[in-house]
């Protein structure tokens, strides 16, 4: 295992000076090593493009930024990766974790990079090679050699030891109620309806599994930032659908929301609920309190409930009152922390069809 702050002070000492970041779990300590850094800049991104893009124009105008991202969101990276770094002549490290899969797991969404992320790699025209896990000086050679070369870092799990995020970063969300709450006025709102209730990848929807036992729920555990658009195709094929999502997974792909929002006539909300933190790699503060969620949606021609909820019983209100028009409605939930709940299994994950 590598010390973390250790590793880190050399890759500052390297003049190393911003992390561009999606989370990934395995990334956890490295991402809290560089948030209680003054050192460092932590630059956390909607997306593992919009990282990639981002880290291009820090590169290109003199800085030395570094990407962390997961493997799943190294598709994500592909165009920026073949269509600017390589045709650009543009090089900087790219981190990436290598997810595994075990059969039975319900985490299906990395079975397939699990195998195949060093020949993505390779298709994309780098070399790859593995951050070593024992040896920091190795490890930071490894970061500069991808700093000049295209050849991307992959990162194991428990390669970096444990870092605290100190307590000025950590968020309190105490006075909130929690998501559960919500999810149980809905699992007993919508039980025995024809509803179909999508759960974004990340925590919401194994906490459907635990909160909404009676509900038609079909848990997204990939495809991060699809969850608005898939509804939007279910909606479009007749179905009422409500999705449930998270902060992190709402930016991904926001672009969605102006394809959505040129369409009425559908049963279709969806309900962000926002922990302002990426639950489920490790409690990361997404930094979006700039974000105005209502009126972004609201300008993209989807009906709006107007008000930011933070109680169940103007929740409740809405929802009763939700069925009685039928086109994209948009709600945000400011939610507060529950305790982990377990995945839901496979049979339950693996769906086909609605
Ligand atoms: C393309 C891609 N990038 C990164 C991830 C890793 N990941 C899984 S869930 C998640 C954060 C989800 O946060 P949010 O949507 O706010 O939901 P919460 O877990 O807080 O409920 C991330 C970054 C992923 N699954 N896919």
């Amino acid at each position: 295992m590598l010390d973390t702050n250790i590793f880190l002070n050399k890759l500052i000492e390297e003049k190393y000076t911003h992390l561009c970041v999606v989370p990934c779990s395995f990334a956890k300590n490295i991402i809290n090593a560089v948030i209680n850094s003054k050192n460092i800049e932590y630059l956390p991104c909607a997306s593992e493009a919009v990282a990639c893009s981002v880290a291009s124009g820090l590169k290109m105008s003199g800085a030395k930024p570094i990407v962390i991202v997961q493997s799943s969101g190294m598709t994500n990276m592909g165009s920026c990766i073949t269509s600017l770094l390589k045709p650009y002549g543009i090089t900087f490290p790219i981190i990436t974790s290598w997810r595994t899969y075990k059969d039975g797991d319900s985490e299906i969404q990395h079975q397939h990079l699990a195998t195949e992320l060093p020949k993505l790699i390779d298709s994309y025209g780098y070399k790859n090679t593995i951050l070593s896990q024992d040896n920091i000086d190795k490890a930071i050679e490894e970061i500069n050699l991808c700093d000049t070369t295209q050849t991307i870092s992959i990162l194991k799990k428990d390669t970096f030891s444990k870092v605290e995020l100190e307590n000025k970063h950590k968020i309190d969300l105490s006075f909130l109620t929690p998501r559960s709450k919500y999810l149980t006025y809905l699992n007993n709102r919508f039980k025995d309806t024809d509803t179909l209730f999508i759960g974004t990848t990340g925590n919401t929807a194994r906490e459907m599994y635990s909160f909404m036992p009676d509900t038609d729920n079909f848990y997204m555990a990939g495809n991060m930032g699809g969850a608005l658009s898939i509804g939007l195709g279910a909606a479009m094929a007749g179905k009422k659908v409500v999705v449930c999502g998270g902060d992190a997974e709402f930016v991904m792909h926001m672009g969605g929301l102006t394809t959505a929002g040129r369409y009425k006539d559908l049963d279709l909300t969806y309900i962000l609920f926002d922990n302002e933190q990426n639950k489920s790699t490790g409690g990361q503060n997404t930094y979006q309190s700039h974000v105005d969620y209502i009126n972004i949606v609201k300008a993209s021609n989807i009906e709006v409930e107007e008000k930011l909820i933070t109680s169940l019983d103007r929740f409740s209100d809405i929802m009763n009152d939700i069925k009685k028009t039928s086109q994209v409605k948009f709600i945000c939930v400011k939610c507060g922390l529950d305790d982990e709940t377990p995945r839901p299994p496979l049979d339950v994950v693996k769906v086909s069809r609605f």
